[in-house]
């Protein structure tokens, strides 16, 4: 039997339904783009001589099988580079930032690229970051943490000392509050690297901080533990301690190499599900207290006002929320065809438990496959196929977790919230993308209702 019989074979087997699906998918990539299709040699049958032969007479390969030019010389020693980087095919894939929303370089706000990342994991590299007055750069070797307040016998650990303890590794997704608070009156920006950059995902490692407390011996008086950075800022936050004793990590490995120096080496907090600025960097002290900080910072920075007048002073735990990637407005549809919507769904408050999927911007939602690890406070991934007709499209996604909680629509967030805040943002967001018959055909806006 030859390989064109074989080919015939199993067309004829293969359902009707299934071929369809299977061209729709690549129409738009092979009818629009000229994809090159096999020619009638190869098609036929691989014979390395005749490709070779292709090869040599040609400027421009067409056939699919014809020999790599790559093969014509030898590659690189790759012990050149002993660390490692992505292929300098890759260099658009950039963290990046929005000048005018520091005052200077000092503070800094550095967003990840949600469009071009793929599954939960973020790469060290591209992960987002956020300075209130810039990066130091501190020598492991000298770097000390100190635990200290309502203890029963203050502790010193040098870094050495900190990994002679048991330790954990877990994925979990670190978000500034302030995600999305570009758009609270109305939109600003155009690409999910500005209205959810503000977020990344890793696996960190590092000893749990209930075991240093208890290393410590935590005064049944105390509450609070209130850690501090190295930095000029002196981050620190309030942080309870049921909080500080349940999953929170002080951490020295980020997708297993040591913590990159933006993300707070050689150690950093990490209490799961809970804001950004809780997570302080360049740990150098945990002080374990019967009282919440009382500087003006934390209460005029991280307190939340409500529409409604009323203030809520603490808040920590990051809502559930969700973000389309793909389609999204850093794109552009290519006509009627088949299409997989894709995103990310996270909660601070445990794992997702459902997406729903609305193209009419929420009369009717279709629920979404999850496709990657489901995991405590981690990103999770989802997608959903559908077929575009060509007409417009308000696509959102709307993440429920395991607490039953469900993202809000943006009118419903407005309602409780005002248009005031800075933080909290976990609505909906809406792309709309432009009928194929329109003079936008294709096109893909961030827009609100
Ligand atoms: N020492 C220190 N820790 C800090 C900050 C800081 O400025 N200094 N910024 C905080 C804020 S506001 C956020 S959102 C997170 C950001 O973490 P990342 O830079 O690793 O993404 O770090 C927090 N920890
Ligand atoms: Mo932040």
């Amino acid at each position: 039997m030859t390989d064109q019989n074989i080919e015939h074979k199993v067309a004829q087997q293969t359902p009707e339904s299934a071929t369809q699906t299977r061209r729709a998918f690549l129409k738009g990539g092979v009818a629009v783009a000229g994809g090159v299709m096999f020619s009638q040699a190869a098609s036929a049958g691989y014979d390395p001589k005749a490709a070779v032969a292709g090869y040599e007479g040609q400027k421009e390969i067409t056939d699919p099988l014809a020999r790599p030019v790559e093969r014509n010389k030898l590659g690189y020693g790759v012990r050149t580079y002993p660390y490692g980087m992505p292929s300098k095919y890759e260099d658009h894939v950039q963290r990046r930032t929005l000048d005018w929303l520091t005052p200077d370089t000092y503070a800094s706000i550095t967003m990840s690229p949600l469009h071009q990342l793929h599954g939960i994991i973020t790469p060290n590299g591209l992960h987002f970051e956020r300075y209130h007055g810039g990066m130091p750069e501190i020598d492991p070797k000298e770097h000390k943490l100190v635990i200290h307040g309502l203890v029963e016998r203050p502790l010193v650990f040098t870094m050495e000392d900190l990994k002679k303890f048991p330790a954990v590794s877990r994925i979990h997704f670190i978000e500034c509050p302030a995600n999305g608070a570009m758009e609270w009156k109305g939109v600003q920006v155009d690409s999910v690297q500005w209205t959810h950059g503000m977020m990344s995902c890793s696996e960190w490692t590092g000893v749990k901080l209930s075991t240093l407390l208890k290393e410590a011996g935590v005064d049944p008086k105390a509450s609070w533990v209130i850690p501090e950075g190295s930095d000029a800022s002196a981050m620190s936050r309030s942080i309870p301690m049921e909080i500080a004793m349940d999953d929170t990590i002080v951490a020295w490995a980020q997708n297993g190499e040591a913590l990159r120096n933006e993300q707070g080496y050689p150690i950093r907090l990490v209490p799961p599900g809970c804001e950004g600025n809780m997570w302080v960097k360049h740990l150098r002290r945990l002080y374990v207290t019967n009282e919440p900080l009382q500087h003006r910072e934390e209460t005029s920075k991280y307190s939340e006002l409500y529409g409604d007048g009323s203030a809520v002073r603490f808040s920590w735990v990051n809502e559930c929320n969700s973000v389309i990637t793909y389609p999204s407005p850093d794109f552009k549809m290519d006509g009627p065809g088949r299409y997989v919507v894709k995103g990310i769904a996270y909660s601070g408050r445990g794992k997702i438990k459902n997406v729903d999927i609305t193209m009419d911007g929420g009369r009717t939602y279709h629920e979404a496959t999850l496709t990657s690890h489901v995991l405590d406070k981690a990103w999770t991934r989802f997608e959903y196929e559908f077929d575009w007709d060509g007409s417009e499209l308000f696509l959102q996604s709307r993440a429920t977790d395991e607490t039953g909680y469900t993202q809000p629509q943006a009118p419903q967030l407005r309602e409780k919230r005002g248009t005031n805040p800075v933080y909290h943002r976990n609505a909906m967001v809406t792309w709309r993308v432009h009928a194929w018959n329109s003079d936008r055909a294709g096109v893909i806006d961030n827009v609100q209702f």
